[in-house]
């Protein structure tokens, strides 16, 4: 069974529960992603392993149980959101790496690592404060100079970003908050972070808008939220944890902060009497008969859901039932999965988007979109499809009318690679590049990057055209290709494989080739790295994209750093990460197999968003 990725596990540890005692050390685990049915469990201190004689477990309310007698005979049933105490004989007066591992039935081995630094080896407030900020100058700065960090894509200056939260146009400025751990480049200690745009393409970084407060329902973290605008006052309904809450906040001045509402939360358990797996990422809006929300969820054993609430003061929340709820046991069209995140319903004239980010298995596979009708307060989907084809990357988005009445959605760009690679590289996530969103007259959803990236392009347009062969020839000049827009109209052969390989030289192992496969009627991204490299994935990405004999494909390429951005015929979109080690000298090979393809490209370098 695969193991779930590092950061996702961390979800587990309560933030800052990890404690120092008199003979070691305590630590809470709070289950907010399935339920488990945990074997065994043990934890290793700088490699060396714990006795399990020395570790007790209590699950809240419960008395002390010892870790040897956990078996796969005498199992220990995790519950979500019942928090369980970890306590560990430990002595120590050095600072330890501690490997916390269990093995569960139903998502395999969980194993995330923490810092501990025991009592004695504290240092006083001002000295820690001054490293604190030497450490996060240096890792700023060795931000900047990572090659593989995009210059024109939002990024928090370091560490972790996920999720962008309550998107809003609000006096001249596009507002947008993210997920935020302004301490770590892991997920952890989530805050909201803040940006603003008056155009969706510059960006500037603002101070953190909200932060977890201690003993109040968001004391160990601000997720996921979004905005509701209503004539003069701007609101946000935000997720507080443990156990999941919607909490309210409202602008401070110039919406700087944010101010909680002080009776949060204002929903402060999911609905009784359903067996639900998530409660999370709430959004409002206004109909006659009152205020209305949508909170993402899933019903245990069945699959993703949307849950409705209405109000008449947006402090007081009546449960009514699901908009639409999932089937995680069908593949078409479209596996669902089991939770779903982030769900937005976004209304086109006459028809719906219900867009939803779908979990399972503690994994965030994708953002998916079903087009279809709201009627009595019911969605009612005709159509389904990904948002984005980059599985596992492109997550989470959120849409919003931007300053020109346009609905322009965007995501959270997931790391590809191990959580050790983030820690070194200092930071990790980044926000997609802004898409409209559009329905033709024929019901189709259409996305495109705002047009007005091109305000970015600087210097000169490098324009080529010409036949694709089966070899690999350079086609864009010797200037590498590092942080730059390439448009490619491609005329694929019959039956051919034709495209661009990004790489060093012509022989390097590491490449990513964008292709597109006129027999299968498929579009290919694939990521090759050298194999002696053990931390990253090679992996390939498709997308059905339908090009006739004769048709052109018209593909726009967004290079930046380790993020690439693909978006196909205005309806399909890829999005990748790409990690090379010589990503300052990639240049693009053309190619065709089968057959020739005509081509004709246009490139442009980027400059920061910043
Ligand atoms: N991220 C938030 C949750 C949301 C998830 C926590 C989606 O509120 O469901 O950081 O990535």
């Amino acid at each position: 069974m695969p193991a779930a990725p590092e950061f996702l596990l961390r979800k587990l540890y309560v933030p800052g529960s990890l404690k120092s005692l008199p003979d070691g050390f305590s630590i809470i685990l709070n289950d907010t992603l399935v339920p488990v049915t945990v074997f065994g469990m043990s934890i290793s201190a700088d490699d060396v392993p714990i006795a399990s004689q020395d570790l007790y477990l209590s699950l809240s309310g419960q008395p002390e149980i010892n870790a040897s007698i956990i078996s796969e005979q005498n199992p220990l049933q995790l519950a979500l959101n019942i928090p369980l105490v970890i306590r560990a004989i430990a002595k120590t007066t050095k600072p330890l790496k501690l490997i916390i591992e269990a093995n569960s039935k139903e998502i395999g081995a969980l194993r995330f690592s923490l810092d501990f630094r025991p009592h004695g080896l504290q240092l006083s407030k001002p000295i820690k404060k001054i490293m604190d900020l030497g450490r996060e100058a240096v890792k700023r700065f060795r931000v900047i100079n990572d090659p593989h960090h995009p210059i024109y894509h939002f990024t928090p200056p370091a560490n972790w970003m996920n999720d962008p939260n309550g998107l809003v146009f609000w006096q001249g400025q596009n507002h947008l908050f993210y997920q935020f751990n302004p301490n770590e480049p892991v997920w952890g200690n989530i805050h909201w972070g803040h940006t603003v745009s008056p155009d969706l393409v510059h960006w500037k970084r603002l101070p953190v808008a909200m932060k977890p407060n201690k003993n109040q329902p968001d004391q160990d973290g601000c997720w996921t939220g979004s905005a509701f605008k209503e004539e003069n006052t701007l609101r946000f309904f935000y997720t507080g944890v443990f156990p999941e809450t919607v909490c309210m906040a409202e602008a401070g001045k110039n919406l700087k902060t944010l101010v909680k509402y002080q009776h949060n939360p204002v929903i402060s358990e999911p609905p009784p009497g359903l067996q639900l797996d998530g409660f999370r990422d709430p959004v409002v809006w206004r109909e006659t008969d009152g205020y209305y929300m949508t909170v993402g969820s899933g019903i245990s054993g069945k699959g993703g859901a949307v849950l409705l609430f209405r109000s008449v003061d947006l402090t007081k929340w009546e449960y009514l039932h699901p908009i639409l709820a999932g089937d995680g046991s069908q593949t078409t069209p479209l596996f669902t999965g089991s939770i779903w995140e982030c769900p937005q319903l976004i209304k086109f004239g006459s028809k719906y988007l219900l867009i939803v980010s779908v979990y399972h298995a503690s994994k965030l596979m994708y953002a998916i979109g079903f087009l279809g009708e709201y009627r009595d307060q019911k969605f009612f989907p005709v159509s389904t499809q990904k948002l984005d084809h980059g599985d596992g990357v492109f997550y989470a988005p959120q849409s919003v009318i931007d300053h020109k009445g346009r609905q322009v959605l965007m995501g959270w760009v997931m790391e590809e690679r191990e959580e050790a690679a983030c820690q070194k590289a200092g930071w990790a996530g980044a926000l997609s590049l802004p898409r409209v969103l559009t329905v033709d007259e024929s019901g189709r959803l259409l996305i495109d990057p705002i047009p007005e990236m091109e305000q970015l392009h600087k210097g000169t347009k490098i324009h080529t055209s010409g036949i694709l062969a089966a070899s690999l020839s350079p086609i864009l000049g010797s200037t590498p290709i590092c942080n730059h827009e390439i448009d490619i109209d491609l005329y694929p052969g019959k039956n051919s494989l034709s495209g661009i390989r990004l790489s060093a030289e012509e022989k390097a192992l590491e490449f990513v080739e964008i292709a597109y496969d006129q027999n299968r009627q498929i579009l290919i991204v694939d990521t090759h790295y050298d194999p002696s490299e053990t931390i990253l994935r090679d992996g390939t990405k498709e997308a059905a994209v339908q090009v006739r004999l004769g048709e052109k494909l018209q593909l726009k390429v967004y290079v930046d750093g380790s993020v690439i951005e693909i978006y196909a015929q205005r309806k399909t979109v890829i999005t990748t990460r790409f990690y090379p080690d010589y990503a300052k000298k990639l240049l693009a090979f053309g190619f065709s197999k089968i057959d020739t393809s005509k081509y004709e490209i246009a490139m442009w370098a980027m400059q920061t968003c910043f």
